[in-house]
């Protein structure tokens, strides 16, 4: 019999990854997505399968995580083995605008599939997605499973009531019900709006010559950047150990913003370089290695650069103060020893290997659209 994973969240980054990985485990995943004005299973359409087959083993469901009945019905109807639990409002600057809906999709959305699972009297595994920003504000470094956590955003503070209300559950009614404390994860599917992929895009259509410069906020703060490729395979992890428990899953290296447009720059042949400071602070292009740029981008788009630099018109990055927080986590690095020893878990891609790829799909995806706009086709432009 093929195990039943039940994923909310399914069309996020990490649910698209996750459902892929558990699929090819000859897993039969269901996923909870929203009702959306829009098509919104781009991440997983490659997995899509049409429901009027037999012998489907993705099936998707509408619910929502503040909605306790629908998610009861669905955890009734499905009975999985396993429940990862991914759907969150996740962008931590938005939850500053959306405090009460962010605590009770976060907060409450976790409370909501844990009571379900008990009373409806189900054996199913359960995996919380909490956080790296429970940490918040420093205590101390490296931050492991022991460090005191200190919420700085409502975003934090509502993945702390799920963090603690999962131990909670699993201590009084003996649940397997773990937390994967997560460190900062990207990848070429990483929401548009989060810093990293922000830069990959960006970087990407400067290149191209489709953009001018981007808009940033906090080039100062630290994180410790993995590959969510590698941070699904711990979830699973996770739901296989005999025992429920919690883990810090990180790489251990912390990297600054600047720093990762760097690296960005790099990629593909691009030297960045950064004079002033605060809000003055100024991003800018000084050299270009032409080979691995005409390798990385093309030859055609060469010159524009050469000329961009040396006209002394090459300041790439702004500091916007739009792009603060209200409260900021300044410094992110955490210890995966227990995961390492005690899952056996070990991550594939360093930070260069996560900026690689990221560069790569997106240099791939704004030449298309740089393709497209030739065409007289107008595409998105995000500047969020
Ligand atoms: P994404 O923002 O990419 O995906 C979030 C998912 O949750 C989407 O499928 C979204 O649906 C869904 N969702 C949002 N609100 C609701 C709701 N009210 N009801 C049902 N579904 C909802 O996040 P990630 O994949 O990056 O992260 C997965 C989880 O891990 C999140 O809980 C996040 O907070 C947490 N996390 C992420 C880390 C990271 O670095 N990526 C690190 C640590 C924790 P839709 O597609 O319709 O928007
Ligand atoms: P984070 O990720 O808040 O750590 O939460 P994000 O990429 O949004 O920010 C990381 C850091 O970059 C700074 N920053 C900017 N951030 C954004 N989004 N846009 C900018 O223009 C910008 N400029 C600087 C931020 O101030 C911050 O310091 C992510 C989410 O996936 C959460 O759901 C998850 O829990 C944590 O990672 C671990």
């Amino acid at each position: 019999m093929s195990k039943v994973a039940l994923i909310t969240g399914i069309t996020g980054q990490d649910g698209a990854y996750l459902a892929e990985f558990l699929l090819k485990k000859g897993y039969v995943v269901h996923g909870i997505k929203r009702r959306s004005s829009m098509f919104n299973t781009d991440r997983i359409d490659h997995l899509y399968q049409d429901p009027h087959t037999d012998h489907r083993n993705l099936i998707l469901h509408y619910g929502d995580l503040t909605d306790s009945m629908n998610l009861t019905r669905i955890i009734q109807e499905v009975k999985p083995d396993e429940i990862y639990n991914l759907a969150a409002m996740s962008h931590v600057k938005v939850s500053f605008d959306t405090p009460e809906y962010t605590a009770n999709a976060d907060g409450i959305g976790t409370l909501r599939i844990l009571e379900a699972v008990r009373l409806l009297g189900l054996k199913s595994r359960i995996y919380q997605a909490s956080t790296s920003e429970l940490y918040g504000l420093v205590q101390q470094v490296p931050q492991s499973e022991t460090t005191p956590f200190y919420p700085r955003s409502p975003y934090a503070v509502a993945k702390l009531y799920g963090y603690w209300i999962t131990v909670n559950y699993r201590e009084a009614y003996k649940m397997h019900a773990s937390n994967g404390i997560l460190f900062n994860h990207e990848s070429p599917i990483r929401g548009e709006t989060f810093v990293t992929r922000k830069v990959t895009r960006a970087i990407s259509r400067i290149a191209l010559g489709m953009q001018d410069k981007v808009y940033m906020g906090n080039l100062a703060s630290k994180r410790d950047w993995g590959h969510a490729k590698d941070y699904i395979k711990a979830m699973y992890l996770i739901l296989q150990q005999d025992e429920p428990d919690d883990y810090v899953i990180a790489t251990g290296i912390t990297t600054t913003i600047r720093d990762f447009i760097k690296m960005a720059c790099q990629e593909v042949g691009l030297e960045a370089s950064f004079k002033g400071e605060g809000v003055d602070e100024v991003g800018y292009i000084s050299g270009v290695d032409e080979k691995l740029f005409n390798a990385k981008v093309g030859v055609e788009y060469l010159e524009a650069i050469k000329e961009r630099i040396k006209s002394g018109n090459n300041d790439i990055v702004h500091v916007d103060p739009m792009y603060f927080r209200p409260t900021e986590v300044d410094l992110l690095i955490g210890d995966p020893t227990k995961a390492m020893s005690k899952l056996n878990w070990t991550p594939e891609y360093d930070l260069a290997g996560l900026v690689a790829d990221m560069m790569q799909s997106d240099v791939k995806l704004m030449q298309k659209d740089a393709y497209l706009n030739k065409g007289g086709y107008q595409t998105m432009n995000y500047f969020e």
